[in-house]
């Protein structure tokens, strides 16, 4: 039978790449952000010793309005570029997706009552925030993934029907896993608060400039952080809807909901490898693992 081998919380500020320099990324950077850089660096050397086949990933910045989506060609390869930061990402990836794990979970998914689509266009452009934490997890690019867009289920209703659809979607991905055989980490591609500052400073990389902007919410993040250290992955989906709502989380997304129901919302402590701000958002690298 196939498993979940761990869960990560795992953001996506592209950031993170450009002050990596990696060889696919085009801007270069002098530095910056290393309390995040190192954190995914600890967290890499945590997940290489687990021994995956699979990684599949929710993505906000994958958004589709009518359900959710699901990518299901066998290979990707384009320019990535954010849109708000193309002077820090333009990325250049070449992918392999998982497809008969794609249509599984698919499949599961419409049978339970969610609205689902396969996504089958070829010259088909993966969103940044896919890659950016496919990257800072396995920059070897020598897995299969399998991309899950972010319904705006949110936006549309409100938090309570967006998690009732993540919940079951969750509990889809996980049947599907296990009937594949595959061992499989799961990638909640999201930030935690999300105000963010309007000017950038000149140089990107000076941290002269990054911190939290808005206390409030720096607490909220902490109250989050606290109950994974804690393994109360129950109470975190039961304050989803007033921290997703106060502190303008990324959240919104589904991707830590979806995440946790997959776990089958652990009681075991999270191990938080660390916590930062990108442009005052805050940001936590977390990782669930022997569940
Ligand atoms: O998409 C993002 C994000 N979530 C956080 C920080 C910086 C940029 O992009
Ligand atoms: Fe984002």
């Amino acid at each position: 039978m196939g498993k979940i081998i761990a869960g990560c919380l795992a953001p996506h500020p592209p950031h993170l790449v450009y002050a990596d320099n990696p060889p696919q990324n085009e801007p270069k950077a002098e530095c910056g952000w290393e309390n995040l850089r190192w954190a995914y660096a600890n967290m890499r050397e945590s997940l290489d010793t687990k021994n995956y086949d699979v990684i599949v990933v929710l993505s906000p910045h994958w958004r589709t309005y009518v359900g959710t989506h699901i990518l299901g060609i066998p290979q990707a390869k384009s320019v990535s570029v954010d849109p708000i930061f193309p002077h820090l990402f333009r990325y250049h990836y070449d992918l392999k997706v998982d497809v008969p794990l794609a249509e599984s979970i698919h499949d599961e998914a419409k049978n339970s009552g969610l609205e689902m689509k396969m996504m089958r266009n070829p010259d088909f452009r993966v969103d940044y925030g896919t890659i950016v934490s496919c990257h800072l997890v396995n920059p070897k690019w020598d897995k299969p993934i399998v991309s899950i867009s972010s319904n705006a289920a949110s936006a549309y209703y409100n938090v309570d029907v967006m998690q009732e659809m993540m919940i079951e979607l969750g509990k889809s991905t996980r049947r599907a896993i296990e009937k594949s055989g595959k061992r499989a980490l799961l990638l909640a591609s999201n930030s935690l608060s999300h105000r963010h500052f309007t000017t950038e400073p000149s140089l990107p990389e000076d941290m002269s400039h990054e911190h939290i902007y808005n206390h409030s919410q720096y607490l909220w993040d902490m109250k989050m952080i606290e109950l994974m250290k804690q393994g109360r992955s129950r109470d975190i989906i039961s304050l989803m809807p007033d921290f997703t709502e106060q502190a303008i989380s990324e959240t919104d997304s589904g991707a830590l909901t979806w995440m946790l129901s997959a776990l089958d919302f652990p009681s075991r402590p999270a191990k938080v490898h660390g916590y930062g701000t990108v442009i005052g958002t805050g940001n936590a690298v977390v990782e669930w693992s022997d569940l």
